[in-house]
This record gives structure tokens, C-alpha cells and sequence, in this order.
């Protein structure tokens, strides 16, 4: 049965002049980024399709995108080898729901305001009729389908609005009766857990996500377009794996990333206000429990295991005949520390939580393609516009990639930035790394001499000019958090110096909790 479509109240009339506009780039060949309204009304179905495939808490640990010497992820190389991987590619925000608000709206953190993990966009009043990634396929002929974490939560109430259809949501799956690990510190919070437990890899919360998917593919109507969007769940904690699936990686240290344990000496007590109090244990409880090497053998395991299940998604889009008219576009939400910087998870400014995998592949993409410019997830939504040759949009903050899928080696003018709470941005370049702050404080790093980001240059005056460099790309919008903004939420004052942590004042002599 065909669904139907719920219209959006913005534009009823422009169907008809989107699939002009997509053979407009299939008759004009090499002619990227078309406009609107030129071209006499095209068979239907000739607009590519769009696959989006989102990871949660994936890192750069991907074979293809080469941040850990051992990660085993066959399908995600297979598809980077029948498209172009992007190398240096970074969140807007290292956590869920701002970095996912910002790829689907096309907007920085630092426009939209939105930086913890509430509210939900559509409470805010200015953003309640903005619209998104999938209502503008929508709007221009598109069958919209969702399933697993797209958004990070949609109520209800509200879903219909945002995807046509909406398959199961996401989750871990089965899991076993305790907690494997012993109780960590600042609140034992459940999702903090991880190893091996014996199940069957049918009883998985993303096996039933790509279940979903490949059925879908496999039933897809021919009559116009599709977008999907679906949502995996792992690596994001807890990690809980088959021995299987741990085989994979030697139960040895070899496994652990390179770490120095004096590393934060000179980063600045700030950049501990970005983690100040949360579940995920610190690396000290960490190895003091025995658990550094269980954790990145678990979270390797689980990206192998997810990695499968993205490979039954794109084996139901090629038995489906779907593979040369669509668009597969697959990128990670936020990055994830594993002891680097003597913290595990995300909300930082360093390469671990800034840089993911972003991998796009389809018809008129560079075939085995590796890009080392920086680039934002940000960047997807205009990317995909100028991909399906629907009208380009100049309420984007993005640029589209258009360019470097075309060919890899073209350069990008600007950096990448990641915003982490109001006023505090990274910003990745080719060669660096500099961060700045709301206090004031900055770091900068050579990545190309210092991968590890283990020496902080900006207190070298020799590198003055460098910094001068980066810091004219620091956005000069930086919205406060709009109302309702809660969890990992931290606000800074500039006239009285004062942070505060989730509505908690940080004492300038608070001991850093571990
Ligand atoms: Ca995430
Ligand atoms: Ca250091």
C-alpha cells in the first residue's frame, strides 16, 4: 500500500518543478548545481535517490578513514571503494542532538542555539517552521522513511511532519540481566556498560533497524524518488558484543590507543568544563578497573558488528536494482574518546570527538575517491541538493561537496569548525588545530607533526600568526542556549568568569571530578 503524504503547510505547489529541475542534471551531464524552472517536465522517477545511513558515536575508527590500524569494517571500505571517503570530515557539535539539529537544518550550533540534548527543535519558536533536510525532499517529490536515531528524539506527535514514514526506533536490543562492568562513578548510569555476553546477533536492536530497511528497499515504489534516512545505534555504548564479534581484535594492548598520562597539563581548566560531570568514566577509574582494553575491544567490536548490518542495508539496495539512481551518504554524529586525553566519550574540541567518517557514494561520484580536506557534516545537506539537482538553498550554512566528489583533490577554502556549548569552537584546518574557549583560553596543535594533539603551541609566540590565522573563522553568531536547553549544558559569563555545569556553579577550585 502506497502511503500518503502529509503536506507541509510551507509549499504545496513545487513537486512538479523539482523533477524538472533533476533532469535538468541528468541531460546536462558534468552540469552540477542547476537552477530551478528551465527544463520541460521529465519522466517521473529520473531524480537520484538518497540513502542516509547515520552511526551514533562512531569515530574515525573505520578502516577507510584510517584512525585505528585495526579496525575491521568491510562494508563501509566496500562502499568508500565505490565512492569518496572523506578523511578529515567533523562534527558541528560533539554530541547527538546538536550535531544531528545542525546536519538536518543546514545551521551551526552557533546560529541555532541548540547545544545539549533538549529541547526538541520544534519548540523552539524559531526554528518550530524551519525546514529540514527530509521536508525539503518532501516538499520536491520525495518519499520520506526514517527509522532507528536520525533526529536524537522526535515525539510523536510531531513525526509525521518530519518523514513520511517511520520504521522502528533505536536501540540496543538485548541485553543481559546486569551490568557487566563494576559500578562507575558519577551516578553508575546504565547505558555506561560493555563486553562480551552470550546472544544472538538477530536479537540486536540494529539488526532489526537493517531488517527494516532491506525490506523496505526491497517493496521501494518506482513512481518518484525516495529518501531514506536510517539511524544505527552502535558503537554508542553500552558495547555489548558476542565473542565472535571480540575475536575480531587481539586481546592484547595493541589494541589501545597511543596515550600520555601528563597530556591535559597544558590544555587548560576549561577544557575540563566541557566534560565536567558525566556518566562516562574518566580513563583513571577506567584502568584502575581493568577496563581500557575490554571498552576498545567491546566499541571495535560493536563497529564491526554495525558495519555488518550497514552491509545487509546496501546488499537489499543493489538486489533491489537501486544502486546506480541512489545516493549513499553515511556519516558518524560525534567522535568518541578511548582514553585519549585521559577521558572516554565525546563533548570536546579534539580530533577524537570532532572527526567521523563521512563516505558518500552514487551516480556521478568519484569511484574510490579520498578526500583529506576538511569538511563539515554541515556540508551534506547542500551536498545532497546539488547531487539531486533540486533548487539550491542560500539559507545553508554548508557548502556543498559537489566539487570534491567530482574530484577529491580540490581544495576547501575554509576550515571545519565544531562548537561544543556557547562560545566554544574548534576549528580544523588542513594542517591545525586551534580552539578558543568562552573564557579565552586556546590551544593549537600541529596535527600533521603531533596526530595525537599532545602539545599545545598556543602559548608560542612563533605561532602567533597561525592563530590569527584560525581565529577569524570563529563564528561571530554564537546564540545563547534557547530555552528549554538541558543535559551537558554549560554556560559561561564573561563579566563575573562564572561557569556553570547543568545549572551547577563550577567553582574556580573545584577539584576536576573523576
Ligand atoms: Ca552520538
Ligand atoms: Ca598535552
Amino acid at each position: 500500500m502506497r502511503p500518503k503524504i502529509s503536506v507541509l503547510p510551507i509549499n504545496p505547489v513545487i513537486p512538479v518543478v523539482v523533477t524538472i529541475v533533476c533532469l535538468t542534471v541528468l541531460i546536462s551531464g558534468q552540469h552540477w548545481g542547476v537552477q530551478a524552472g528551465e527544463h520541460s517536465l521529465p519522466p517521473s522517477g529520473q531524480c537520484p535517490n538518497v540513502l542516509m545511513i547515520v552511526v551514533d558515536d562512531l569515530n574515525a575508527w573505520v578502516g577507510c578513514v584510517g584512525g585505528h590500524p585495526l579496525a575491521q569494517t568491510p562494508h563501509m571500505d566496500g562502499l568508500a571503494s565505490r565512492g569518496t571517503v572523506f578523511v578529515n570530515a567533523h562534527v558541528q557539535a560533539p554530541l547527538c542532538m546538536p550535531s544531528r539539529a545542525s546536519v538536518l537544518m543546514g545551521l551551526r550550533p552557533s546560529t541555532t542555539g541548540l547545544y545539549g540534548l533538549e529541547p526538541w527543535l520544534r519548540t523552539v519558536e524559531r526554528w518550530q517552521n524551519w525546514e529540514t533536510m527530509p521536508q525539503y525532499f518532501r516538499r520536491h517529490g520525495y518519499f520520506t522513511l526514517t527509522a532507528g536515531k536520525v533526529y536524537h528524539a522526535v515525539p510523536p506527535k510531531d513525526r509525521e511532519g518530519e518523514f513520511d514514514i517511520w520504521g522502528p526506533l533505536a536501540g540496543v536490543g538485548v541485553r543481559p540481566p546486569k551490568k557487566l562492568i563494576p559500578p562507575t562513578p558519577m551516578g553508575n548510569h546504565p547505558l555506561m556498560d560493555w563486553g562480551v555476553f552470550d546472544h544472538r546477533d538477530e536479537e540486536k536492536g540494529d539488526w532489526h533497524l537493517a531488517s527494516w530497511a532491506a525490506e523496505r528497499l526491497r517493496d521501494m515504489s518506482r513512481d518518484r524518488p525516495f529518501f531514506m534516512a536510517v539511524g544505527f545505534f552502535l558503537p554508542h555504548v553500552p558495547c555489548y558484543v558476542t565473542q565472535r564479534w571480540m575475536d575480531l581484535y587481539p586481546d592484547d594492548d595493541k589494541v589501545l590507543p597511543p596515550v600520555r598520562w601528563d597530556d591535559r597539563e597544558d590544555t587548560p581548566r576549561f577544557s575540563w568544563y566541557l566534560h565536567w560531570y558525566l556518566p562516562e568514566p574518566r580513563l583513571r577509574w577506567v584502568v584502575e578497573n581493568n577496563q581500557w582494553r575490554n571498552l576498545v575491544r567491546s566499541y571495535l567490536a560493536s563497529i564491526s558488528f554495525v558495519d555488518s548490518q550497514i552491509g545487509r542495508v546496501l546488499e537489499a539496495l543493489d538486489h533491489a536494482g537501486l544502486r546506480e539512481n541512489t545516493i549513499v551518504v553515511l556519516w558518524g554524529d560525534n567522535g568518541y574518546h578511548l582514553g585519549e586525553k585521559l577521558i572516554t566519550g565525546k563533548n570536546t574540541l579534539w580530533e577524537p570527538s570532532t572527526r567521523v567518517p563521512l563516505i558518500f557514494a552514487g551516480p556521478k561520484i568519484f569511484r574510490g575517491g579520498r578526500c583529506v580536506q576538511p569538511v563539515e557534516l554541515l556540508d551534506i545537506f547542500p551536498t545532497l541538493i546539488d547531487l539531486c539537482g533540486l533548487p539550491p538553498r542560500s539559507d545553508l550554512e554548508g557548502i556543498s561537496l559537489a566539487p570534491q566528489l567530482k574530484d577529491p583533490s580540490t581544495p576547501r577554502t575554509r576550515p571545519a569548525i565544531t562548537t561544543h556549548n556557547q562560545n566554544n569552537h574548534g576549528v580544523r584546518s588542513l594542517r591545525w588545530r586551534y580552539i578558543r574557549y568562552a573564557d579565552g583560553s586556546e590551544e593549537l596543535y600541529d596535527i600533521e607533526n603531533d596526530p595525537h594533539e599532545w602539545h599545545n603551541l598556543a602559548g608560542d609566540p612563533r605561532y602567533q600568526s597561525i592563530i590569527e590565522e584560525h581565529r577569524r573563522w570563529l563564528p561571530q553568531v554564537n546564540a545563547p542556549p534557547v530555552a528549554g536547553s538541558a543535559h551537558r549544558v554549560l554556560t559561561y559569563d564573561p563579566e563575573t568568569g562564572k561557569a556553570t555545569w547543568e545549572g551547577k556553579p563550577i567553582g574556580a577550585e573545584d577539584p576536576i571530578p573523576e
